[in-house]
């Protein structure tokens, strides 16, 4: 009903303003308390389809963004040299329930170039990465890049460490969650490996289940922050 009086109101301005110049009074129909605004959520495929909705505020004041937090440290109990230095933060935030998660931070203290980037299953930490198991895969599927429509919830791809160590991290991912459901990677663990993600084509039977991206260089519980 409100909705109907807003659209009702914004289509008596606008033949109000076919008939006559804008006068000054116009701003009194736009009370600065409660815009009108569309907002799009682009659908996953194959798991649900886009939102489309036109929220007024302040009806819908209580979608906060959720917002979690990952701090990464050494954690691969075998003392290789660049486990002990990598360290780092990432934070996720998503918008809204069902919105992609915006992944941001910086991880350093790892060898120049593409390392294995994923959420684990357990958000264990007892006996260093290890103790996080699996890549996290709630519907069983093979392992992937972030791109695929089918990988394990848990594929983040990986992430490019420059020369000076250090890998600046920011994309969006459509798939992880920070609700919970099956989608959700709070309480999970978030690992650095220490080489390469092949992405699932790696031709080999470790290839679908790791993507051959070696030891776990460094890794974080991933916990709310608000
Ligand atoms: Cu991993
Ligand atoms: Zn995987």
């Amino acid at each position: 009903m409100a909705l109907l009086l807003v659209l009702m109101a914004l289509a008596s301005l606008a033949t109000a303003a076919d008939d006559a110049p804008p006068s000054k009074d116009v701003e009194t129909f736009e009370p600065k308390d409660r815009s009108l605004f569309v907002r799009n959520i682009p659908g996953i495929n194959g798991f649900s389809s886009n939102i489309y909705e036109i929220p007024m505020h302040p009806y819908h004041f209580d979608l906060q963004p959720l917002q979690a937090l990952s701090v990464l440290s050494a954690g691969c109990g075998g003392g290789e040299a660049d486990c002990a230095a990598c360290s780092g933060e990432i934070v996720f935030t998503q918008p809204s329930p069902g919105a992609p998660v915006l992944v941001m931070g910086n991880v350093t203290g790892l060898a120049a170039g593409m390392h294995g980037f994923h959420v684990h299953l357990r958000g264990d930490m007892r006996m260093g990465c290890e103790s996080a198991g699996p890549h996290f895969n709630p519907y069983l599927h093979r392992h992937g890049a972030p791109q695929d429509p089918m990988r394990h919830v848990g594929d983040l791809g990986n992430i490019k460490a420059g020369d000076d160590g250090v890998a600046r991290v920011e994309f969006l991912d459509p798939i992880i969650s920070l609700t919970g459901g099956p989608r959700g990677i709070v309480g999970r663990t978030l690992v650095v490996h220490a080489g390469q993600d092949d992405l699932g084509r790696g031709h080999d039977k470790e290839s679908i289940v790791t993507g051959n991206s070696g030891a776990m260089v460094c890794c974080g519980v991933i916990g709310y922050l608000n």
